[in-house]
């Protein structure tokens, strides 16, 4: 009987390898639920880094199983094996092989991130320097400020303009565009705050409206602290002195967790909260109510800290009693 060719073996073996491998990384439940524009992006970089992982785990596993059977000692055998050393061609197949995969992938994450935001047009990250008096006045560029005396004409060199460049996912990337609803997000030992500025509501949980463009933005007051919705996918450290922000588009409906995942202490692990995706009407009610709900606050507390108020809101308690208007009062505080 005629053998079959390796070579064609070989063939199908890779067809049906590549095949599954892109199947099974495609038609998992590894993944939370997506709740984010943004999810998709990560989702379709991760599935194609598990079925490049499956097929090497089926090529190496394989290739044990079929040699452990097809090259086992046979009874009576008492031999060495062939001694084979080197084979040039193919352990540069085996490097170059690797090598490509992993700029590919290297070049499709910087794209991923790119598209979720997180890497600013070049003019506004970079900005050719000329002078040293830049160099000196950047926090941490001893190194670089020995360099620019070498090539200073060559270097580039990050200058924070006076507003400062924004870290982190969504920064000034979406073309100067305002987001829909902005959030202060203030991570501390042990728990998040959230600052809804245009309303002036705080709370221990975040409500955004779906479909909205929501831009987040992180300060921490002791250390560093990090801000993960599994379900948008995003994650971003908030880093005492430093701001950071993150910028998201909810896709769906529901409650999902915010967790810490920067080790801060001993409570670390209890530092959750929770994001709530609302319909906009949802949304608009859970808002009113708070507002209601903290000014009135407002009006009965013993103690406020004036530095938080303006002129009026500081006096309005006082005003009812010493029967003065608000409008007087208003038209008193300019
Ligand atoms: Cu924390």
């Amino acid at each position: 009987m005629q053998e079959i060719p390796v070579s064609l073996l070989t063939l199908v073996a890779g067809a049906f390898v590549t095949v599954l491998s892109i199947w099974l990384g495609h038609n998992h439940s590894l993944l939370p639920v997506q709740a984010s524009a943004q999810a998709p992006l990560v989702d379709g970089f991760f599935n194609i880094m598990f079925s490049i992982a499956i097929a090497l785990f089926l090529i190496v596993e394989g290739t044990i199983l079929i040699f452990v059977v097809k090259y086992r000692r046979r009874k009576g055998d008492d031999t060495d094996g062939v001694h084979i050393e080197g084979n040039l061609p193919l352990e540069v197949f085996w490097t170059a092989v690797p090598t490509i995969i992993v700029l590919c992938l290297g070049v499709y994450s910087v794209d991923v991130f790119t598209r979720m935001g997180g890497i600013e047009a070049p003019g506004h990250m970079m900005a050719h320097s000329h002078s040293p008096s830049h160099v000196a006045q950047m926090p941490g560029t001893a190194l670089a400020a020995t360099l620019s005396d070498a090539s200073a004409s060559e270097m580039e060199i990050p200058v924070p303009p006076a507003g400062a460049r924004k870290i982190g996912i969504g920064g000034t990337s979406q073309d100067g565009k305002v987001a829909d609803l902005v959030v202060d997000v203030t991570g501390m030992q042990f728990a998040w705050i959230f600052n809804y500025p245009e309303s002036g509501v705080n709370s221990g949980e975040l409500h955004v409206p779906i479909g909205a463009d929501v831009q987040i933005n992180l300060s921490a007051t002791d250390v560093i602290h990090s801000f993960w919705v599994p379900q948008f996918r995003l994650k971003q450290d908030a880093i005492p002195g430093i701001p950071t922000q993150l910028r998201f588009v909810a896709t769906k409906t529901g409650t999902y967790p915010i967790v810490c995942t920067e080790l801060c202490g001993a409570y670390h692990g209890s530092m959750r909260s929770q994001v709530i995706v609302e319909t906009p009407s949802e949304y608009e009610n859970w808002l009113t109510e708070n507002k209601v709900a903290q000014n009135q606050e407002l009006n009965q507390a013993v103690a406020v800290k004036p530095a938080q108020l303006s002129a009026s809101e500081f006096l309005a308690p006082y005003a009812h009693d010493m029967g003065i208007s608000s409008v007087t009062l208003e038209s008193m505080s300019h």
